[in-house]
């Protein structure tokens, strides 16, 4: 009985000393400590030894059991130190490593000039409106005194879905729409993209930017177009702006208009800046052709308007000396960086 404890002490130890986990150490744990163990049934079987054997072999079976345990104790610390030391291994932290520098993004030159432009108009008693850029024929065309065939329709050429149904070449359908919703007074701009069938170049995009103003109420003039006009050239270029209204030809307004302002380089002398006219085109304008008011359910007897188109492009492009529009639509992240 002796040896035999002795061999179950030898085993017991060299499992415990090969248990690399939780659960294999359990195991070894059921194997010699557990109910149907070897030390166990040892122990049970002392009963059968004589009375002057069984003190010393109780001592003995007593040793091997605190001896065992022992060693589970000690095995389970280990592994419990193994999974530690290999979890801090795991999550060290390298704090040389160089950071990710987050790129956070910025506002693009056409929103900071368009946000500017609606803050100028809002400014003045505009709201703003936004509609769809697919649009029919009828809001882009036909209501805006461009029938079928009408030359206008060449130097507007667009996109066609189908028939009726077109990529808007200027925003004025909102002002259709608008008119069409809404009793006067109307106080609107209407900002957004529009698409023509244009060769791309330095001063030409199939896409670009309009942001086209209305003013429809009793007795308005061309006083109030000029008026507004003029405030906003100087709110937008600083106070001492001059502008100049050229007569001009849209078909949506009589009388129609080009606003100028006077080259801030050469005080209207002529230079490179303003190709030597002394002046550089901002918006096209006019008041609103009576057919269009009356196309739209209100009476040009009763009220007139005034309207605007300004081109967003070619704002940004003067204001940040940008000489290549193709620019404002690459989104070459060096270029929109230095915003
Ligand atoms: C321009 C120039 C002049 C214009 C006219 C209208 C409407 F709908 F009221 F008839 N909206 N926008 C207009 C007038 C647009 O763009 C160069």
């Amino acid at each position: 009985m002796k040896l035999r404890l002795k061999q179950i002490l030898e085993s017991a130890l060299s499992d415990i000393r090969n248990a690399s986990s939780k659960e294999a150490l359990e195991s070894a744990r059921v194997r010699y400590l557990g109910k149907k163990g070897e030390l166990t049934s040892i122990l049970r079987g002392m009963g059968s030894l004589s009375a002057e054997e069984r003190p010393a072999m109780g001592q003995i079976a007593n040793e091997v059991r605190a001896a065992i345990e022992k060693a589970l104790e000690e095995a389970a610390a280990a592994i419990e130190r193994h999974a530690f030391d290999a979890r801090m291994e795991r999550e060290t932290i390298d704090v040389t490593v160089p950071g990710k520098k987050p790129a956070p993004g910025k506002k693009h030159p056409l929103n900071i000039v368009l946000d500017e432009l609606c803050d100028i108009f809002t400014g003045m008693g505009f709201s703003i409106a936004e509609g769809p850029e697919v649009e029919l024929d009828y809001y882009n065309f036909e209501a805006l005194n461009i029938p079928k065939n009408h030359p206008a329709r060449d130097t507007q050429d667009t996109f066609y879905i189908n028939d009726n149904i077109v990529l808007r070449t200027q925003t004025s359908p909102m002002q259709i729409r608008t008119m069409e919703k809404q009793k006067p007074p109307i106080r609107i701009i209407a900002p957004g993209r529009v698409f023509r069938s244009d060769a791309v170049d330095a001063n030409h995009s199939p896409v670009f930017h309009q942001i086209e103003g209305l003013v429809v109420d009793k007795g308005v003039t061309m006083g109030d177009l000029k008026g507004t006009l003029e405030i906003f050239a100087k709110k937008l270029y600083g106070e001492d702006t001059r502008v100049r209204f050229r007569p001009h030809h849209f078909p949506f307004t009589e009388p129609s208009a080009e606003m100028d302002m006077m080259c801030f380089k050469c005080q209207g002398e002529g230079c490179r800046l303003c190709k030597g006219e002394g002046w550089i085109e901002i918006l096209g304008c006019g008041m609103v052709h009576p057919r269009v008011l009356k196309t739209c359910g209100i009476d040009p007897d009763v009220y007139s308007g005034f309207a605007f188109g300004i081109g967003l492009e070619r704002i940004v492009m003067r204001r940040y000396k940008i000489d290549d529009m193709r620019l404002l639509f690459e989104n070459d992240a060096r270029f929109l960086s230095q915003f």
